[in-house]
C-alpha cells in the first residue's frame, strides 16, 4: 500500500482525501497556497508545504512546486482530487517520471479522454452508445459537411475536440448557417484550446445528464457503481445531484453500466472514472469521460457503500478491486446539494469570514465541508464551500432529510446559495423527478 500521500488540492476534497488516508493508515502531506494556511486539512495533515502564492497558477497548478514538495516530504503517491491538475496529462506524466504514483489513470488515458474525438472513437469501438454524428473531425470539405448535416438532421451541434464541460460548442438550426458556424467554432477553438479540430453531433433538445461511475484496477478488472442524475445545473455548474437517477430501471442500469465497465477493460483504464451521457427518450448517448474523482461522488458512495477515494488509493497501490460486480447492490437514494459562497439570486461570489457555523446532522445526513467557525473563504478559488448529502431508503425520505438539513444549517457572515437549494428541493417538478438539463435555467429565467 502507498505509505504517504501528497494531496494536491484544497478545500472539501482535500479533507475528504485526508480522511480516507487516515482510515487506511497512510500518512498525509498537505500542499497549500499562502491564502490557504488555515485550511482544516492543513492542520490535520501529518506535514504541510506552502507551494506558492494565492494565485492558483502559481500554487495548485504549479507542477514543479508540487513535485518538489513530494520530494521534500518523501511522499510516494500524489492524489490530484478534482479540478486543478486532476485531468492534466502532463502532470500525471511528470509525477510518474519523478518516481511517484499518480492516483488516477495513465497520462495516456487522460490525454485520450481530453480529446473528445478520440474519446468518442474509443467508446464506439467498445460498444458504448454515442450521439449520431460525424464520427470524427470535420475537414474543410464544405460539401461533405453539408452532407453530414443532412444525414444527421437539424438541429446539429458543432463541438471542439479540445472542449468539454460546455466550452467550445455551437448549435446549428439550419443548413444555411452550417458552414459559418463550423468556421466560427473552429477559430474559437483554436484560440481557446490551441486545437481547431471540431466535430458534429445531432443536437438533443431536452436530455437529462446521467453519468456512470466506474472503478477499474491494474489487473484488468472493472465494475460500475450505477448512475447519477446531474441534470439540475446552471451554466454548466451542477447544483443538485442524486443517485440513482429517477426512472432508470435495473435492466437499463445493468446494460449501460456493463458497457462502461467493458470499455474500461478494453482501454486498460485504471482508477475511478465517469462516463457522461445525455439521456433522452429512454436512450443513453455518450458525450464525454471524466478521468478524475468527481464532486458528486458521495451520492454513489451512499447508495453502494463503496468508498470511492479509498478504492482509488487501493487501486493505485496495485491491489485488485475489492468488489466484483455482483457485490454491488444499489440501495436507497442519495441527494447532494452543493453549498456555494454566493448570492442566491445574483450568483455573485461572496467570500469573507464565516462568523457562525452550525453543521446539520441526524440520521442519513453527511456534510462534506472544510468550513468552521471563524474560517475565511478566500476570493481566489471556486466558491463551493461544502456539499450536503442526505440518504434515505426512498427518494422521498432523502428529500425530507435534505429539507430538514437545509433548514438546520447555519452559515453567517457570508452569503450562500442555501435559499436557492431550499427552493429547488420544494419544487414540484424536482419532486416528481427526471427534469432535463434546461429546467433550472428556465425556472430561474434565462439571463
Ligand atoms: C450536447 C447537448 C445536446 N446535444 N450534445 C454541454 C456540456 C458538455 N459536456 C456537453 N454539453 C451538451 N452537449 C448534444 N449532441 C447539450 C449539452 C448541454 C449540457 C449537457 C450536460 C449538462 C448540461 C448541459 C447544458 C447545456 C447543454
Amino acid at each position: 500500500m502507498l505509505e504517504k500521500i501528497l494531496i494536491a488540492n484544497r478545500g472539501e476534497i482535500a479533507l475528504r482525501i485526508l480522511r480516507a488516508c487516515r482510515e487506511m493508515d497512510i500518512k498525509t502531506v498537505a500542499v497549500h497556497s499562502t491564502a490557504d494556511r488555515d485550511l482544516k486539512h492543513v492542520r490535520l495533515a501529518d506535514e504541510s508545504v506552502c507551494v506558492g502564492p494565492a494565485s492558483s497558477l502559481e500554487s495548485y497548478l504549479n507542477i514543479p512546486a508540487i513535485i518538489c514538495a513530494a520530494e521534500l516530504t518523501n511522499a510516494d503517491g500524489i492524489h490530484p482530487g478534482y479540478g486543478f491538475l486532476s485531468e492534466n496529462s502532463e502532470f500525471a506524466e511528470q509525477v510518474e517520471s519523478s518516481g511517484f504514483k499518480f492516483i488516477g489513470p495513465s497520462a495516456q488515458a487522460i490525454r485520450t479522454m481530453g480529446d473528445k474525438v478520440a474519446a468518442i472513437k474509443a467508446m464506439k469501438e467498445a460498444g458504448v452508445p454515442t450521439v449520431p454524428g460525424s464520427d470524427g473531425p470535420l475537414d474543410e470539405d464544405s460539401e461533405r459537411n453539408i452532407e453530414f448535416g443532412r444525414k444527421i438532421g437539424y438541429p446539429v451541434i458543432i463541438k471542439a475536440a479540445g472542449g468539454g464541460g460546455g466550452r467550445g460548442m455551437r448549435v446549428v438550426h439550419a443548413e444555411g448557417s452550417l458552414l459559418n458556424s463550423i468556421q466560427l467554432t473552429k477559430s474559437e477553438a483554436a484560440a481557446a484550446f490551441n486545437n481547431d479540430t471540431v466535430y458534429m453531433e445531432k443536437f438533443l433538445g431536452t436530455p437529462r445528464h446521467i453519468e456512470i461511475q466506474v472503478l477499474a484496477d491494474s489487473h484488468g478488472n472493472a465494475i460500475h457503481l450505477g448512475e447519477r442524475d446531474c441534470s439540475m445545473q446552471r451554466r454548466h455548474q451542477k447544483v443538485v445531484e442524486e443517485a440513482p437517477a429517477p426512472g432508470i430501471t435495473e435492466a437499463q442500469r445493468a446494460e449501460i453500466g456493463e458497457r462502461c465497465a467493458e470499455a474500461c477493460i478494453r482501454m486498460g483504464y485504471e482508477g475511478a472514472g465517469t462516463f457522461e451521457f445525455l439521456f433522452e427518450n429512454g436512450e443513453f448517448y455518450f458525450i464525454e469521460m471524466n478521468t478524475r474523482v468527481q464532486v458528486e461522488h458521495p451520492v454513489t458512495e451512499m447508495i453502494t457503500w463503496v468508498d470511492i477515494i479509498k478504492e482509488q488509493i487501493s487501486i493505485a497501490s496495485g491491489n485488485p478491486l475489492r468488489y466484483k460486480q455482483e457485490d454491488i447492490q444499489i440501495q436507497g437514494h442519495a441527494i447532494e446539494c452543493r453549498i456555494n459562497a454566493e448570492d442566491s439570486k445574483t450568483f455573485l461570489p461572496s467570500p469573507g469570514k464565516i462568523t457562525l457555523y452550525h453543521a446539520p446532522g441526524g440520521p442519513g445526513v453527511r456534510m462534506d465541508s472544510h468550513i468552521y467557525n471563524g474560517y475565511t473563504v478566500p476570493p481566489y478559488y471556486d466558491s463551493m464551500i461544502g456539499k450536503l448529502i442526505t440518504y434515505g431508503s426512498t427518494r422521498e425520505s432523502a428529500i425530507a432529510r435534505m429539507n430538514g438539513a437545509l433548514s438546520e444549517i447555519v452559515i453567517e457572515g457570508i452569503k450562500t446559495n442555501i435559499d436557492l437549494q431550499k427552493e429547488i428541493l420544494s419544487d414540484g417538478n424536482f419532486g416528481a423527478g427526471g427534469t432535463d438539463i434546461h429546467y433550472l435555467e428556465k425556472k430561474l429565467g434565462i439571463d
